[in-house]
């Protein structure tokens, strides 16, 4: 059976447990990471030499790499569906994850790490605003584009839909003041329609 090592409250844990639950695929959930322990041993370090989460082993093969793990499951349970028969699509849903991994999730961080990870007292505002006013402008790209796609490949939800899911659902989820997005908004709407996502993508945000 294929294991899952991560702790659930990571974003990159987050887009392998939507994928593996949005294929319904028999899995083991190995809790590892922050708080967890397990990745900084040997036997993990063997398999991953980063130390970091989420790691699979499929039978023995071993992938990290979050962006990485969801094409592949994709690609092996999940063809026509989350990984695109046609190459322009499935070109394109590759596209917004790359952007979701160096572009969306990166620009509001410096939030979501105040906000959420760093006790209230020692909180610094400038980090907050940077990563709203940054959040803000890489999510208008986004919502344009929702407003004239469904879903981020087009008309039907793909592995696209996992790691920009699983980033929407935190930035809208961050306890900020944003802009509407209304595309967006409609967008989260059914993506977390999806008992996978239910699953995967819990709240709040921590
Ligand atoms: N680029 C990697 C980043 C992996 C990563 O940074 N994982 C974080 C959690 S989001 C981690 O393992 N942090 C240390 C820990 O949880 O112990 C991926 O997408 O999988």
């Amino acid at each position: 059976m294929l294991k899952l090592y991560g702790r659930p409250n990571s974003i990159n844990v987050q887009k392998a447990l939507f994928c593996v639950e949005d294929l319904g695929i028999e899995y083991e959930l190995v809790l590892a990471g922050r708080g967890h322990g397990v990745s900084d041993t040997p036997e993990f370090l063997a398999m991953n030499p980063n130390g970091l989460v989420p790691v699979i082993d499929d039978d023995g093969f071993i992938l990290w790499e979050s962006n990485a793990i969801v094409r592949y499951l994709s690609a092996k349970h999940g063809a026509g569906t989350l990984w695109p028969d046609d190459l322009p699509t499935r070109a394109s849903a590759d596209r917004w994850m790359d952007w979701q991994t160096t572009g969306f999730s990166p620009a509001y961080g410096p939030a979501f790490y105040t906000l959420i990870r760093v006790p209230e007292p020692e909180r610094d505002p400038a980090q907050v605003e940077a990563g709203r006013k940054a959040g803000e402008a890489a999510a208008k790209i986004l919502d344009s584009w929702l407003g004239d796609h469904r879903f981020v490949a087009g008309d039907t939800f793909t592995m696209g839909d996992i790691a920009i899911g699983a980033a929407v659902h935190r930035w809208l989820n961050l306890p900020l003041e944003r802009k509407p997005a209304a595309n967006l908004e409609r967008y989260y709407g059914e993506v977390m329609e999806r008992a996978s996502a239910q699953k995967a993508l819990p709240l709040p945000v921590t």
